[in-house]
């Protein structure tokens, strides 16, 4: 089982945002790990005993310890393993970088994508109400060359892996550019500077592939 044994694993998923961000992490971390691809339309055993609260992706194992939860997961590797640092020093900093990441992952994305589906208010409108979003995060990284300063931090990984390599790439499944360059020259200037950076290229899913699981993703909200 895992529980018992030594090492790092990791469970995840391999079109989800949440586990290619832990992914970045312990590669940039270069943290030996073993990757546990989870079917999450059929969740084993070993995902519904190490998360029985959340049944989610990702989970890390450390040598018996077990922690779900992306952002408690990525603040876990940057304390454990010292090099590379991705989380600020100053506590302020730091903070903000949370308060950004929460953001992120609980407005930006599941809302703008779902309210973009189901467009109840028409489809410009809501497409106009997710740029309104993404437009504080034009304004966040203006002046960077990263989020985390000259350097990839927990900050780039969280919205890289959810907004350029996961919900832009649903949204272009539906023929929509959602960060057109002329609006967001910024942000897609982070995301060319993010391209480059290995430990990305090598974690973030297949473009292809991913666009045919957002449409998919995006017919289940459809008819939910
Ligand atoms: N807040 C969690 C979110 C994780 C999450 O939503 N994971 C999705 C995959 S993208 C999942 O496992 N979904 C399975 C389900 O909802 O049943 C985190 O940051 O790790």
């Amino acid at each position: 089982m895992a529980k018992k044994d030594g090492g790092v694993k990791l469970l995840g998923f391999w079109a989800s945002p949440f586990s290619r961000r832990v992914e970045m992490a312990l590669k940039l971390k270069g943290v030996p790990y073993e990757y546990l691809e989870q079917d999450l339309m059929n969740k084993s055993p070993l995902l519904l005993e190490l998360n029985p609260i959340f049944k989610k992706v990702p989970v890390l194992v450390h040598n018996g310890k077990i922690l779900p939860e992306s952002h408690l997961i990525l603040e876990y590797i940057d304390q454990t393993w010292k090099n590379n640092p991705i989380l600020p020093q100053d506590p302020y900093e730091k903070a903000m970088a949370f308060f950004w990441a929460k953001f992120v992952d609980e407005q930006v994305g599941p809302t703008a994508f779902k309210s973009v589906i189901k467009a109840e208010k028409g489809i410009e409108v809501a497409i106009e109400e997710a740029r309104e979003l993404i437009m504080f995060l034009e304004k966040e990284i203006t002046g960077k060359d990263l989020f985390g300063g000259k350097t990839i931090g927990f900050l780039d990984m969280v919205v890289g892996s959810m907004i350029p390599f996961c919900l832009a790439r649903g949204w272009e499944g539906m023929g929509i550019d959602m960060i057109p360059e002329e609006k967001f020259p910024e942000l897609n200037r982070w995301i060319k500077k993010l391209n480059e950076i290995e430990i990305v290229r090598e974690c973030i899913p297949n473009r292809e592939k991913q666009i045919e699981h957002m449409k998919n993703v995006a017919k289940r909200i459809k008819s939910a």
